[in-house]
């Protein structure tokens, strides 16, 4: 056993106690439409962000791309029953922006309306609730093209997108979520140039996050309007954030790189105002009465959660800071991210102790570079002993006060993992990406039975 997956690879009884969940907890598995939809230019599709970031040298590992993906346009039905059989009690997925509005705003596309609908339509009737995501970074190209989330315009875009949604489907689906991880695809999309669209600037940086805020805002206003009995969370990737040793100015960049991934949305959206040097940069672009705007009423709070961040000073960067190194003896998983499990509970207690309010964990999960064995099997151990160690940390959370509603992992397939293509494997569902074949890996098992014994405790 390598010393540093000690904690992986035997994870510690004691470490693993439960307490009893709440007998509405939900059980769920989480997908996003770039990374598994594939079908790109298929029944009036628009191209999107990230169609032109995979075709952009140096943007994608590999040069991969979303043409594909796991083809889940024409195999949603197999997909579903996967869930089926893994026994969830919902799905969270999100809708393509622009396969619903090709050019991101006028002319919808009904074709991509209808596949929605079965989607929806075949959940259900599966016994799985959908929980629907309404932006998961794939803007619509035609919209990036004039300004995208740096023009504020883009945020009464997204609310008539929002709208044609809540219209369409709120006769059936009661979960909404405004936005998956506002920080990442800001900072990596405006800052630091590693998802779509690959700018690097200060101040556009500033303007999508202001503009992406209200454009929340304004969603939850016409969802809470439109879908009578909506439960309207937001999708945020709370991670602590350290610096790389203890110089000075790592400590320093360690300190902005947490406002601009921890506060600079949670705050504003939650608690009325930006956090002090977020507030103090983006004044230039907030008019009167917007901080009530982005403000609103929400049900509950969306937490995505893998391991803590670090950060060192790098003056190439726009704001200074870049991504620093773990301590080398860290645990990491697969894909090299930090393993501390116990800092998932300490991030649950302090969006308690922050925000006050219930908690659905919206994904957890753990990458790998999973191949079958000589007999098709896969044996994903190191993804099952990541995944019991984080749920026991959620129960410590809870018997410490967290108010945890439901837990979805990341994710259930296999998938396009954006900058690193299909590298990084997160399903607890293998994909043959060659004939699209999907196998469930030992974690799909091994959650299908947490699923049951979950309940039978209830
Ligand atoms: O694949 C992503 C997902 O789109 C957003 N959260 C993190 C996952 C793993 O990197």
């Amino acid at each position: 056993m390598s010393q540093t997956n000690a904690i992986l690879e035997k994870p510690d009884a004691e470490a693993l106690a439960k307490t009893k969940l709440r007998s509405d907890f939900v059980w769920g598995v989480s997908t996003s439409a770039y990374q598994i939809e594939g079908a790109a230019a298929e029944d009036g599709r628009g191209p999107s962000i990230w169609d032109t970031r995979c075709r952009t040298a140096g943007g994608v590992v590999n040069g991969d791309t979303g043409d594909v993906a796991c083809d889940h346009y024409h195999r949603y039905e197999d997909d579903i029953a996967l869930m089926r059989d893994l026994g969830v009690d919902a799905y969270r997925f999100s809708v393509a922006w622009p396969r619903v509005l090709p050019r991101g705003r006028g002319a919808v596309n009904d074709k991509g309306l209808d596949f929605y609908d079965r989607v929806i339509d075949g959940a259900l009737a599966a016994g799985i609730e959908p929980w629907l995501c309404v932006y998961h970074w794939d803007l619509p190209q035609a919209l990036h093209d004039q300004g995208g989330w740096a023009n504020r315009d883009c945020a009464g875009w997204y609310a008539d997108y929002a709208a044609l949604l809540a219209r369409r489907y709120g006769d059936r689906v009661k979960r909404w979520i405004t936005f998956n991880e506002f920080s990442v695809f800001t900072l990596f999309g405006y800052a630091i140039p590693w998802a779509a669209p690959g700018i690097t600037d200060r101040e556009q940086h500033l303007r999508a996050i202001h503009h992406v805020n209200l454009a929340h805002g304004a969603g939850v206003d016409v969802i809470r309007d439109l879908v009578p009995g909506a439960s309207i969370g937001a999708v945020h990737n709370r991670q602590r954030v350290l610096p790389e040793g203890d110089r000075a100015e790592n400590v320093e960049a360690a300190a902005l790189l947490d406002e601009h991934w921890n506060l600079a949305f949670c705050d504003p959206q939650l608690l009325g105002h930006y956090s002090p040097r977020v507030a103090k940069a983006i004044e230039p672009y907030v008019q009167a009465g917007d901080m009530a705007r982005i403000c609103r009423p929400m049900d509950w709070f969306g937490l995505n959660h893998y391991g803590p961040i670090f950060a060192k000073a790098d003056p190439t960067r726009a704001w200074g800071y870049g991504w620093g190194d773990a301590p080398p003896d860290s645990p990491t998983h697969g894909v090299g991210w930090a393993v501390f499990p116990d800092a998932f509970r300490d991030e649950l207690l302090e969006i308690t102790r922050r925000y006050r309010m219930p908690i659905v964990i919206t994904e957890n999960g753990c990458g790998g570079n999973d191949t079958p064995d000589e007999s098709g099997a896969i044996d994903d151990q190191h993804r099952i002993n990541y995944l019991r160690l984080y749920n026991a940390k959620m129960h410590e959370a809870i018997r410490a006060g967290a108010d945890v509603r439901g837990y979805f992992v990341w994710s259930l397939l296999d998938n396009f993992e954006w900058g690193s293509g299909y590298g990084n494997r997160f399903g607890i569902v293998h994909v043959d990406f060659a004939t699209q074949k999907r196998t469930p890996k030992a974690s799909a098992r091994w959650y299908a039975d947490l699923i049951k014994s979950e309940r039978f405790r209830a």
